[in-house]
């Protein structure tokens, strides 16, 4: 089967992100079906569209034979297992794994859109993306480096 690379959103804001967002990236190395695992370094940033603290922000990205879908479930398994509740939308929450890209494709299901639809106005992702795949390309959006200027007002601070 062909292997795909894909880029998954990390985002926490509620109890210990960093510790969470260490176990999550830690549990994404152990998926089936996946390696070459690599993550961008860790972002501090204001909650967009969302309340609560500040959140904790990462990139990840590595290779698969998971089907988009797949690797959702996996994504949610992972999230549901650091306690991820659910009670409104963009609540703050523990754990949030987002599908960024699936290697160029793009993807229109109930469940499922890739390019994440949001991801291009968002500092939390861009800055994250670029550090990790400076030469990466939304499809449809254009490169993560030409995106950048515009989301250059959201507070974001590299975490050491
Ligand atoms: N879904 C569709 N496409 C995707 C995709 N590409 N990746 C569906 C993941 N899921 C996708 O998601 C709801 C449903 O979207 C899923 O069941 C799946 O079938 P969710 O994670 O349960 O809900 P959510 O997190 O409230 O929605 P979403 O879309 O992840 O929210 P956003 O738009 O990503 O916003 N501010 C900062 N600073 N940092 C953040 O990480 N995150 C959000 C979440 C808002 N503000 C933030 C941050
Ligand atoms: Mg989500």
């Amino acid at each position: 089967m062909t292997e795909t690379l894909v880029y998954v959103g990390l985002g926490a804001n509620l109890g210990d992100a960093r510790s969470v967002l260490a176990a999550a990236y830690a549990e994404l190395q152990r998926l089936p079906q996946t390696r070459g695992h690599r993550c961008s370094p860790w972002f501090r940033t204001a909650p967009i569209d969302s309340s609560g603290p500040d959140y904790l922000n990462a990139v990840a990205c590595f290779d698969t034979t998971l089907s988009p879908q797949a690797l959702l479930d996996a994504l949610q398994r992972i999230e549901s297992a650091h306690g991820r509740e659910r009670p409104y939308r963009n609540a703050p929450r523990t754990l949030d794994l987002d599908v960024l890209l699936y290697g160029d494709q793009s993807i229109a299901t109930p469940t499922l859109s890739v390019p994440h639809p949001r991801m291009h106005l968002r500092a939390f992702v861009l800055q994250p993306l670029e550090a990790l795949a400076p030469e990466a390309v939304i499809p449809g959006r254009g490169p993560v480096s030409t995106l950048l200027p515009s989301v250059a007002g959201q507070a974001i601070e590299r975490v050491d």
